[in-house]
């Protein structure tokens, strides 16, 4: 079985020696415990979008392959990852340290045998309130809520505490669901994109509560301006959903959702 894991960074010095290395015990401990009799290869991706303060150097340094992507943004940084990724599990995680690599095992574990197709980390459930700014915290809780309200028709037969965290950056999935998901956004968006794309083809979904710590390093993200062009994305994904709707019962068959990588 192969894995493989995505960090998209931007000037992460603080956090990237760590949680790197928090990877490497995992890689040590909790692989072997959960898959004792497989043989578990790692792929560990950094795609950086162009450090200027040493993060590319501490990867390399710590094993993990980098990958330099010029284009800005977090959604482009991961849609470049999923094109390169080769693994039959796709984990993602930020550059910052504070989602807990030692989780990955256990989703993947869980996707195997529940035959799920996607685990989407929520950090909310039991989150310590350092681990957040308040900003964010709001933030979350807005942009969580436009989701169920805008996406209520369309989610209709998901659960409704499905969706938790709807942006949360740690994600397991097997990758053979990639080419069926239509993943156009470069920013943060990228975050609701695969999930709701996920949750609108069918695929099986579920969250699972994680540890969220606090962060290495400055954000990179405006809580504010990134959360308002979230939401602005949001409601344009709505309209869009419910056009193809209408087009696609008008010609009585389905719209066609190219995928680009
Ligand atoms: N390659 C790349 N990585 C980015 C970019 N913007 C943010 N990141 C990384 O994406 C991850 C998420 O950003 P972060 O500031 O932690 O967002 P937050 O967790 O929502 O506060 C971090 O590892 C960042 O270094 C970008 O433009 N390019
Ligand atoms: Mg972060």
């Amino acid at each position: 079985m192969r894995i493989s894991l995505i960090i998209p960074t931007l000037n992460e010095r603080d956090g990237i020696g760590y949680t790197l290395d928090t990877i490497h015990e995992v890689q040590e401990k909790e692989t072997h415990e959960l898959f004792p009799k497989e043989t578990i290869e790692w792929e560990v991706l950094v795609i950086d979008g162009g450090s200027k303060d040493g993060t590319q150097e501490i990867a390399k340094e710590k094993g993990a392959k980098v990958v330099e992507e010029l284009r800005r943004g977090y959604g482009r940084a991961y849609r470049t990852g999923f094109a390169l990724a080769t693994g039959d599990f796709i984990a993602t995680m930020d550059g910052d340290g504070t989602y807990p690599a030692s989780e990955i095992p256990w989703m993947i574990k869980r996707l195997i045998h529940t035959k799920l197709d996607f685990i989407s980390g929520d950090r909310l459930t039991l989150m310590e309130k350092k681990a957040m700014t308040t900003e964010h915290r709001i933030g979350n809780w807005l942009l969580n809520s436009s989701m169920r309200v805008l996406f209520h028709q369309v989610l209709k037969g998901v659960p409704a505490k499905v969706l938790t965290d709807s942006q949360s950056g740690m994600w397991v999935f097997r990758r053979s669901i990639l080419p069926s998901l239509r993943l156009t956004q470069d920013g943060m968006p990228l975050s609701e994109e695969i999930k709701l794309e996920v949750l609108l083809h069918g695929f099986k979904f579920e969250e699972m509560p994680i540890h969220y710590a606090e962060r290495w390093g400055q954000p990179k993200l405006s809580s504010w301006h990134d959360g308002l062009g979230n939401l602005r994305w949001l409601v344009e994904k709505r309209i869009q959903v419910s056009q193809e709707t209408r087009n696609t019962s008008k010609l009585g068959v389905p719209a066609t959702r190219p995928h680009s990588p």
